[in-house]
């Protein structure tokens, strides 16, 4: 009696657990960066490249005993590759062309020192091409950037040139006049433009480092372009140099670098006709490594000719330096970060991010004011300054980096946190039949990008584990983007209309998808593209090029 007892109350127990881990999500250390992961980018299905500064990170030698500052992390294996580069990348960006090369920009100054010998990264400009075997490698181009970078953003354009804006000419933690590079150029086949000024990041200053650059995907400011910094924004046309329209302030603090916030391009729908929309959350109001982190978001609808902000708290938790990512289903995760100070290393013997928020946050853009948060279970590692996030293809979130320290160091606070992750959302419910795509408009599916074109419609085939019959099938397209600094640069999500779903003779589905009309709302170039069966995404979504 006693044991059954016993029993029964084990067997609720596992069982409450087994709800409320479900209901958050859980998360799983997965393996060893190699490099500290400072920026990332999905570069194929089971790769994601790894970009950090030229630093002694322990376990990355090559073969020649050098020690390296990139990697591409493997996600089947859990293994890396080290990649050797020349310049130092410290605080970059990157983007991928139109035609599915990375495109990689900037960074610092030259590092000589034991095992590493890093020139200027400054100016530089490095393209890396995926590949789906250990073939590919950075290449450096000997053609330098129009001047020197620091900390600019970088964005795929919709004829799939990409953009390269702001940053300073030097080391610093805080812009000013005389460090400020405000001036844009265009990457192209034909090398990269001449600099164009923008009074924007003169405006701007001090805090307009890494500032947020969304190519607006549709309503009345289609095509031309939305750019943050600090609390102002404008709505620019970069072909004529010129604003469009200044939108007002967002209210609060100001959001960017060293006062980071995180933004995020929110998903698209052809429902309502790719409707451009942006949400900012969080930040600090003072540079200071006591003062709390803002618990603010805002939202602006640039469909609207006069848009406004919209504001919302960020979950019901203050944070700086946190990560968006996309998922499949149309939510937005906030993820990484901490809820006191700013971005930078130390201040008076502190860190200047205390605090290591550990949960993540998931934003329903759908919802009713009020009802469009939700928390999910947290992690142990706390992902402070130059800590990342990715969506990868299983529908999960991949996180890795965290490194507050000017050279790695394993016997302090925050580490130089090597340890990546992977969050699974409660979206991926083990209880519920999981679905596989099988095949696409009746080819295999590779791990090389399959061409597709704009507005046309796709059989995407799959089956559904254990048989039965399909729920709701959704599709969305997603550009994961490249991160770093609380950056999604280039992240989309767009919601595909999905026609008819048809029953085939050996039990598998085959469901119509239809891609987005045009480049404005998600850029040529190599996107996935995700099924979803009431809600629970496909074990894999498959890696296309669109309008290449
Ligand atoms: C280096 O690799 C070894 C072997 O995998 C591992 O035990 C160690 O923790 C790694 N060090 C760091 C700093 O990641
Ligand atoms: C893409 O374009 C860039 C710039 O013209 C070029 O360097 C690169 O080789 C191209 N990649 C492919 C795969 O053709
Ligand atoms: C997809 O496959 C169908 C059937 O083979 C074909 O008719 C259609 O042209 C293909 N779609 C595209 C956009 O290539
Ligand atoms: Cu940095």
């Amino acid at each position: 009696m006693k044991t059954n007892t016993a029993l029964l109350i084990t067997v609720a127990v596992l069982l409450v657990i087994a709800t409320f881990v479900s209901a958050q999500g859980h998360w799983e250390v997965v393996g060893l960066t190699g490099v500290a992961a400072m920026h990332a980018v999905l570069v194929a299905p089971n790769r994601v490249l790894i970009i950090d500064r030229a630093e002694p990170n322990p376990n990355a030698t090559l073969p020649d005993g050098t020690t390296g500052w990139s990697c591409e992390y493997h996600l089947d294996t859990n293994t890396y590759r080290v990649l050797p580069l020349k310049t130092n990348t410290f605080c970059s960006a990157g983007a991928f062309l139109g035609n599915g090369t990375l495109l990689s920009t900037a960074g610092s100054d030259a590092v000589k020192q034991d095992k590493i010998d890093a020139q200027s990264g400054f100016s530089a400009i490095r393209l890396f091409q995926p590949c789906q075997d250990d073939g590919c490698w950075w290449a450096e181009l000997p053609t330098p950037l129009s001047g020197f970078r620091w900390y600019n953003t970088m964005v795929t354009l919709p004829d799939g040139r990409v953009l390269n804006l702001g940053g300073s000419k030097v080391l610093t933690g805080l812009n000013s006049v005389s460090k400020g590079n405000p001036t844009y150029e265009i990457y192209s086949s034909s090398g990269t433009s001449d600099a164009f000024p923008i009074q924007f990041l003169v405006d701007t200053l001090p805090y307009n480092l890494y500032p947020c650059v969304y190519v607006i995907s549709g309503g009345y400011y289609q095509g031309y372009h939305f750019i943050f910094a600090n609390r102002q924004s404008v709505i620019y046309d970069i072909n004529q140099n010129q604003v469009i329209k200044a939108l007002p302030d967002i209210p609060g603090p100001p959001r960017s670098y060293p006062l980071t916030g995180s933004c995020a391009y929110l998903p698209m729908t052809y429902e309502n006709n790719y409707n451009p929309e942006v949400m900012i959350c969080g930040g600090q109001a003072v540079q200071s490594y006591t003062n709390p982190a803002d618990n603010s978001c805002g939202r602006i609808n640039l469909g609207d000719q006069d848009p406004a902000w919209d504001m919302d708290d960020f979950g019901g938790q203050a944070r700086v330096l946190g990560d968006s990512v996309a998922l499949p289903d149309g939510t937005m995760v906030f993820v990484n970060g901490a809820a006191t100070g700013m971005a930078g290393y130390y201040m008076d013997g502190h860190y200047l991010a205390s605090d290591p928020v550990l949960f993540p946050v998931a934003y329903d853009m759908n919802a009713p004011k009020g009802q469009r948060w939700t928390r999910y279970a947290a992690t142990t590692i706390p992902r402070m300054y130059h800590s990342v996030a990715t969506l990868i293809p299983d529908g999960t979130i991949w996180v890795a980096g965290s490194n507050p320290n000017p050279e790695p160091r394993q016997d302090v606070q925050f580490i130089t946190e090597y340890r990546a992750e992977v969050f699974t959302p409660p979206y991926i419910d083990p209880s519920k039949p999981r679905i596989t795509i099988t095949s696409f408009n009746g080819s295999a599916i590779n791990k090389a990008p399959i061409s597709v074109k704009y507005s046309a419609e796709y059989q995407v085939t799959f089956t559904i584990a254990g048989g039965g019959q399909p729920g709701t099938i959704t599709s969305s397209l997603i550009h994961t983007g490249f991160k770093t600094h609380s950056q999604a640069m280039s992240m989309r999500c767009v919601k595909l209309l999905v026609g008819k779903v048809t029953a085939n003779a050996d039990g598998s589905y085959t469901a119509n998808v239809r891609t987005p009309p045009n480049a404005f709302i998600i850029p040529p170039g190599p996107q996935y593209m995700f099924l979803l069966n009431d809600g629970h995404p496909a074990t894999t979504a498959v890696h296309v090029s669109i309008g290449a």
